[in-house]
C-alpha cells in the first residue's frame, strides 16, 4: 500500500490498539500525504507502532508529542523517537528557542503557533505573533495552526515565511471545514475522528482527499 504525494490530507490515527491502527493505516493510505501518531497510539502500542506503520503504508510519519521541556530532555525523547523512524514531530515553541532548537538538530520539526480548542485563546494565541516570529526565525518544516478559525490562518500565512508549511486540526469533530482552511492558506488538513470514528474509514478518507482536490 503507498500513499499520495500530491495529498494534502493527515490522517490523526488517535486509536489505542495496534492492529486496528495497522488496519486504518492501509485502508486510508492511498489517500493520505502522511500520518501523525500521537500518544494514545504510543501509549496504547507503544513507539515500535512508528516503524511498522512506515513500513506497512511506506508514508511518512509525524509524531505529534507537542514536546514542551527543556533542551535537554527535548533532545532525549526526539532522538529515540526519530530513531524510531519518525519523519516529522511536532515541538511546542512557548517554551523558547533552545528546547526548538534541540528538536531541529535532530530531524524535521514542525512548531505549535496556535491550537485549534477553544481554550487556545487563553494563553496561546495571544503569544500566536511571537511563536510565528520564532518560526521565521528557525525555519522549521511547518507550523500548527487551527482549521477552527481560517481567519487566523490567513493571518499567521501572510505573517510567516512563505517556505514553512502550515498544518492545520480540527476538520470535521472540532468543526473546521477542509475547504474554507485551504482557501484560507494551509497547506495540509489533519483529521482523526472524521476518519479513523467513521464507518467507513477508507471512504471518509476518499472524500476528504476528493474535497482538498477541489480547492
Ligand atoms: O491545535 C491542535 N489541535 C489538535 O486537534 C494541535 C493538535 N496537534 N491537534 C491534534 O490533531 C489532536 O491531538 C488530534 O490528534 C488531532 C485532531 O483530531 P480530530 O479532532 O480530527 O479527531
Amino acid at each position: 500500500m503507498s500513499g499520495n504525494n500530491e495529498s494534502r490530507l493527515i490522517l490523526a490515527l488517535d486509536v489505542y490498539e495496534r492492529e486496528r491502527a495497522l488496519k486504518i493505516a492501509e485502508q486510508t493510505a492511498e489517500y493520505l500525504w502522511a500520518i501523525k501518531v500521537n500518544w494514545p497510539l504510543i501509549i496504547g502500542s507503544g513507539l515500535g507502532i512508528v516503524t511498522e506503520l512506515k513500513d506497512a503504508t511506506g508514508l511518512p510519519i509525524i509524531a505529534d508529542l507537542k514536546l514542551a521541556d527543556i533542551p535537554n530532555t527535548n533532545r532525549l525523547i526526539a532522538s529515540r523517537v526519530f530513531e524510531a523512524g519518525a519523519d516529522y514531530i511536532i515541538a511546542h515553541g512557548f517554551v523558547g528557542s533552545d528546547s526548538v532548537r534541540a528538536v531541529m538538530e535532530l530531524g524535521k520539526t514542525i512548531i505549535v503557533v496556535e491550537m485549534s480548542h477553544p481554550g487556545a485563546k487563553e494563553f496561546i494565541q495571544p503569544a500566536t505573533d511571537k511563536l510565528v516570529e520564532l518560526a521565521n526565525r528557525l525555519e522549521p518544516f511547518g507550523v500548527i495552526a487551527p482549521a477552527t478559525r481560517p481567519e487566523r490562518v490567513a493571518y499567521i500565512r501572510s505573517r510567516l515565511n512563505s517556505e514553512v508549511k502550515i498544518l492545520t486540526p480540527g476538520v470535521g469533530a472540532q468543526g473546521g471545514k477542509a475547504g474554507e482552511v485551504l482557501k484560507a492558506g494551509a497547506d495540509y488538513i489533519i483529521v482523526g475522528r472524521s476518519i479513523y470514528a467513521s464507518e467507513n474509514p477508507r471512504e471518509s478518507a476518499r472524500r476528504l482527499y476528493e474535497e482538498t482536490m477541489e480547492v
